[in-house]
């Protein structure tokens, strides 16, 4: 069986170390692409992670490029082209630049990839995998944003942080759009089986929603350069794997919704069934009427976000 083939488009911060993590997980080759002005970078990238290899004691094929002709073909395409916050700035004030990016990278990938599985990393998030959709016209199964998976660990680790446990024992999810109204779900929080309200205090719990709902922007703040990259890297990951490998994983991630949770025709975040047929199932849980007034909030910001890309 030929090994499968994931183009990285974006050879940035994130698309580094998705390249690194890919190659060094053996998912597949690797095509790290970025425009001609930072093809050193790509090619560079490609050089360096190849000759980790022989050392990780896994094989994949790195190619560094400019040309959507090698990308042609792709199993999985993740998209991380467009610029990332900077101090002070929210992901919204990216919109701008970014769906020009977005536009470009998806008219080239409509092309080359027509049956890939796409995963959107670019900011803002629910915008642009909306964008990357309604350009390409891919069916919502093979479109998808990465957020959730990411803002569930970090939710995740804090828990973990706080009551000093192992993070594998804490298992939680954040449902929204991915901006500082995401909504972590506090009732759905738990640790070893146990509700995460019976080992911490309501305002530990608050603190943590908080911290969540406002990483992104911490770390922005602390690199002052751009944001997050090994953590959103790896959550990809995980999601292209979960399709290349068919597990079925429950994912929260950005989905295009037709009704669940009331919603339609708008990218949000949902836990997902991912497997060989991408986002296989939306699950859809009960909410209560303070959650639903949250996710309410969290909607009205997506849609207006949305709505700016004119599409
Ligand atoms: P960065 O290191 O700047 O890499 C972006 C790369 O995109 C650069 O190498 C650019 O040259 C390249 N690029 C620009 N225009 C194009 C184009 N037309 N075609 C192909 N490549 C192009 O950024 P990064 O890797 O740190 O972040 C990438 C994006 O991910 C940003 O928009 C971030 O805001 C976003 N991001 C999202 C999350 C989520 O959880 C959704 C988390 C962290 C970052």
């Amino acid at each position: 069986m030929p090994r499968k083939k994931i183009a990285l488009i974006g050879a940035g911060q994130i698309g580094g170390n998705l390249a690194y993590m890919v190659a060094a997980k053996a998912l597949g080759d690797v095509v790290l692409f970025d425009i001609p002005a930072a093809e050193g970078l790509a090619k560079g990238k490609a050089l360096d992670i190849a000759q980790h290899l022989p050392i990780a004691g896994t094989d994949a094929k790195l190619v560094g490029t400019s040309s959507y002709e090698d990308a042609a073909g792709a199993d999985v395409c993740i998209v991380t082209a467009g610029i990332p916050r900077k101090p002070g700035m929210s992901r919204e004030d990216l919109l701008g630049t970014n769906i020009k990016i977005i536009s470009d990278v998806a008219s080239n990938l409509k092309r080359t990839c027509p049956d890939a599985f796409c995963i959107v990393i670019s900011n803002p998030l629910d915008a642009m995998v909306y964008a990357f959709k309604k350009i390409t016209g891919f069916p919502k199964q093979k479109v998808v944003g990465m957020a959730g998976v990411l803002d569930s660990a970090r939710f995740r680790t804090f828990v973990a942080m706080d009551l000093n446990v192992s993070v594998e024992d804490v298992q939680a999810f954040v449902l929204g759009g991915h901006g500082d109204d995401m909504v972590p779900l506090v009732r759905c929080c738990s640790v070893g089986g146990i509700p995460v309200s019976e080992l911490l205090p309501q305002n530990r719990i608050d603190a943590i929603v908080e911290r969540t709902r406002k990483a992104g922007g911490e770390l922005v703040a602390l690199y002052k350069t751009g944001s997050a990259y090994y953590a959103p890297a790896a959550a990809a990951v995980a999601m292209a794997e979960a399709y290349l490998t068919d597990r079925k994983r429950v994912l929260p991630c950005a989905a295009y919704l037709e009704g669940e949770y009331g919603v339609h025709g708008t990218y949000f975040g949902v836990p997902a069934v991912i497997g060989a047929g991408g986002v296989e199932k939306v699950l859809e849980i009960r909410l209560t009427e303070d959650e639903r007034a949250l996710v309410a909030k969290s909607l009205e910001s997506v849609r207006k976000t949305v709505a700016e890309t004119k599409l």
